[in-house]
């Protein structure tokens, strides 16, 4: 995986668009996909589907989507559904399934992408062949309940001198935030609330994007 690919990370599950249905949920997706976000996570904590060929045929339909539109479309979580939909990836955190069995399924066309939360996990992370890390949270979150505390950019910095791996921030990040992220030598950010709560996400993918070309390392 090219490490571009993680300039501007969406990650969203229907959770995040709750007034919404499946289908204008699929559409919100579409129109960040077609403004120019690099990358997509399918995060779908704490959503209630109707059964399980509900979301089976939504991640699929996203899958195509991403494809349509040249934005691969990673999996949070569920290495069977990415395999059986054939995602362009997985994203596993430190508390889910084993990292050595994700692995397995790695390939030039199955990416496996990994949380790291603190110090020891990035330098555990790096003897682990995995194709990028989510850093985080980086600022305090209201989107993700069971968040551990936020590393700051000082601590950031820490880490990422311990760090060899493609690596996107996650976490808290607002418009304002991305120019130190950039100068940080990330690679990129990876946003919920950002992009799923502005009142208009497509300039806010184009201002992401100005604001990390600008001070990128
Ligand atoms: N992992 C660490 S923080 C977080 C996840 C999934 C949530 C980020 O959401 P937001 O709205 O960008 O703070
Ligand atoms: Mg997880």
């Amino acid at each position: 995986m090219e490490k571009e690919r993680l300039a501007r990370y969406l990650v969203a599950g229907p959770q995040d668009y709750a007034q919404l249905t499946l289908a204008e949920f699929t559409e919100r997706i579409v129109t960040l996909m077609q403004a120019g976000i690099t990358l997509y996570q399918f995060r779908d904590k704490g959503y209630t589907y109707q059964n399980a060929d509900e979301r089976l045929q939504l991640v699929q339909k996203l899958v195509h989507l991403g494809q349509q539109f040249n934005v691969p479309v990673i999996i949070n979580d569920d290495l069977d559904l990415a395999l059986t939909v054939q995602a362009a990836g997985v994203h596993v955190g430190q508390d889910d399934l084993a990292i050595e069995q994700v692995l397995r399924h790695k390939s030039a066309n199955f990416w496996v992408g990994l949380s790291v939360r603190n110090l020891t996990e990035m330098k555990a992370a790096q003897a682990l062949a995995v194709d990028y890390l989510g850093v985080g949270p980086l600022m305090p979150t209201q989107t993700k309940v069971d968040a551990a505390p936020a590393l700051g950019l000082r601590r950031l910095k820490t880490l990422l001198e311990h760090n060899h791996h493609a690596t996107v921030g996650i976490g808290g990040i607002k418009l304002s935030d991305l120019k130190s992220l950039a100068q940080s030598g990330l690679d990129g950010v990876a946003v919920v609330s950002l992009l799923t709560q502005a009142p208009d996400p497509v300039a806010m993918v184009q201002a992401m994007r100005k604001s990390w070309q600008t001070n990128a390392k």
